[in-house]
């Protein structure tokens, strides 16, 4: 009996060894792989997510066809004869763009908003003077943040760091005995702190209230690292960070390299075939070059991804001689911008009407219905045969290869845990001629493949389609001509820890 018992007793603690062990895989299975490095804020992602949103510079450049203002001319010549700030944000939503970062102040430091940190205002001008004796509204940040909300848009501010009208090195003999004589106070050497006056302005605009007494919702803060002149300011980024922080938490603040948003080295709306998300270095160190930008650094210790700001014309402001550029030369742009992992930021500036002329906004629209014809292509359903060279754990509901097909952002395949190369292979029953492909990482758990191939099956052989480096938050990749074939299979061949990948779709007829 007591033999029996002890083997009764063996078989149940071999058995409760053997559930526990079972219910330890199967929790193994459904734990996700641990985030890798440098991963995006809440904030970054949805940055991310917003990939193509408009600039518009519009200001006294507009009105003296100047790029930087150094003309210093009085508020009076910001004269729009018939602004209409909703016809913006409506061009912009209709031509598929996330929102718009308007020129608060630029570098010629006027203020567009009412501000009470200098006399140098549109507020002061004639144009303001006339709107308000009106009963209408002269602030020009407040008008274009309620345009925005109302057309459901994104709204970001550019503020420029650099200002010349407090620039000692800068003349301004318009201004010499006027109420908009200020004192100098950009640069070390100078009396005052120009970064208080910076630190005002920022902090005015971040908790502006509109006209029906919301608070204002800033998406990006645009703090520009140019400057024109020799004067030496040492900008006090802490402080302007934690002012954003503060009252605009989902806003991202994007500097020449950083803090959360980076410049992509060049005004072009490209750049090069790699672009790692990271980079290693803060506001306040020495500058990176401008290819080192656009690549970044992998495995970096920031994530700081780039945006590629572009005009649509050749200037920033509006300069009636300028062209806008084709839907063509947009369209190559974006593949090389968006299609590269990097937000697209297109300028399109009012004109002295203080509106966006309608040639431009034929071609943002032009340019809308290329991308749309292009990518409503998808050949890949959620039903669609997918299959993969491993997955983790086995568990396919949680990490299998359909994952990549399901359009859901937050699922994703992933293969076995200790593997960093691996395939994912679709039949899509049958032939078809397919042009491009769009891959995205899973970057809310870092960046991590380094190089991939993607195939055809053609005539029963893996055929080379497409080899490529990092992938990152979105890689489009377009063949110089269709394939045709009926299986897709993309191969990741370096990756610093197991791939994860969120979609893959293929476009074609
Ligand atoms: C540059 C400025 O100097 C240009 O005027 C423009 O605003 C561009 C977006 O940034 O640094």
């Amino acid at each position: 009996m007591a033999r029996v018992r002890m083997a009764s007793g063996f078989r149940w603690v071999s058995l409760l060894v053997q559930t526990t062990v079972w219910f330890s895989a199967v929790a193994n299975a459904q734990d996700p792989p641990p985030a890798y490095l440098q991963t995006p804020t809440p904030q970054q992602l949805e940055w991310h997510r917003l990939e193509y949103y408009a600039f518009v510079h519009f200001g006294p450049n507009t009105f003296t066809n100047e790029e930087w203002g150094v003309s210093q001319s009085t508020p009076d010549v910001f004269n729009p004869t018939a602004l209409d700030t909703d016809q913006w944000a409506k061009s912009f939503a209709d031509a598929g763009m996330a929102g718009m970062i308007l020129t608060a102040k630029h570098h010629d430091g006027m203020a567009l908003w009412k501000t009470n940190s200098t006399t140098y205002q549109i507020g002061n001008g004639k144009w303001a003077k006339d709107r308000v004796s009106q009963g209408l509204s002269a602030d020009v940040v407040q008008l274009a943040a309620a345009s925005a909300k109302k057309y459901g848009i994104k709204f970001g501010i550019y503020l420029s760091p650099w200002d010349i009208h407090r620039d000692p090195a800068m003349p301004k003999p318009n201004l010499t005995s006027t109420i908009y004589d200020e004192p100098q106070i950009f640069g070390d050497d100078t009396p005052g702190d120009y970064n208080e006056l910076y630190a005002q302005q920022l902090t005015e605009l971040v908790t502006m209230q509109l006209d029906d007494v919301s608070p204002i919702e800033v998406s990006e803060l645009w703090l520009d690292g140019n400057s024109g002149s020799d004067t030496v300011q040492t900008f006090n980024w802490t402080d302007f960070r934690n002012i954003i922080r503060e009252y605009q938490p989902g806003a991202i603040m994007w500097g020449h390299q950083g803090v959360d948003a980076r410049w992509v080295g060049n005004e072009d709306g490209v750049t090069v075939a790699t672009n790692w998300h990271c980079i290693s270095r803060t506001q306040d160190e020495t500058h990176y070059s401008g290819e080192e930008l656009q690549t970044g650094v992998r495995d970096g210790t920031y994530w700081t991804p780039a945006e590629a700001d572009a005009r649509i014309r050749d200037g920033w402001f509006y300069h009636s001689t300028e062209q806008p550029k084709t839907a063509d030369v947009l369209m190559s742009m974006y593949l090389q911008s968006v299609g590269r992992s990097v937000n697209l930021l297109l300028d399109v500036p009012p004109d002295t009407t203080g509106q966006i002329v309608q040639g431009d906004v034929d071609v943002l629209l032009e340019f809308k219905a290329q991308r749309d014809a292009f990518f409503n292509r998808t050949l890949f359903t959620p039903e669609a045969a997918v299959t993969a060279s491993s997955v983790r754990g086995g568990n396919d509901t949680l990490f299998g290869p359909a994952n990549v097909l399901d359009g859901n952002s937050d699922t994703y395949w992933a293969m076995n845990a200790d593997e960093t190369i691996g395939w994912l292979e679709v039949d899509l029953g049958e032939t078809h001629s397919i042009d491009a492909f769009i891959t995205q990482e899973h970057i809310a758990l870092g960046q991590r493949v380094g190089e991939y191939t993607i195939y055809g099956v053609v005539g029963g052989v893996y055929k080379t389609l497409v080899s490529g480096t990092s992938l990152g938050y979105k890689r489009i990749d377009r063949l110089s001509a269709p394939v045709q074939t009926s299986r897709v299979r993309i191969s990741i061949t370096q990756a610093n820890a197991t791939p994860l990948l969120n979609s893959f779709q293929v476009l074609g007829e």
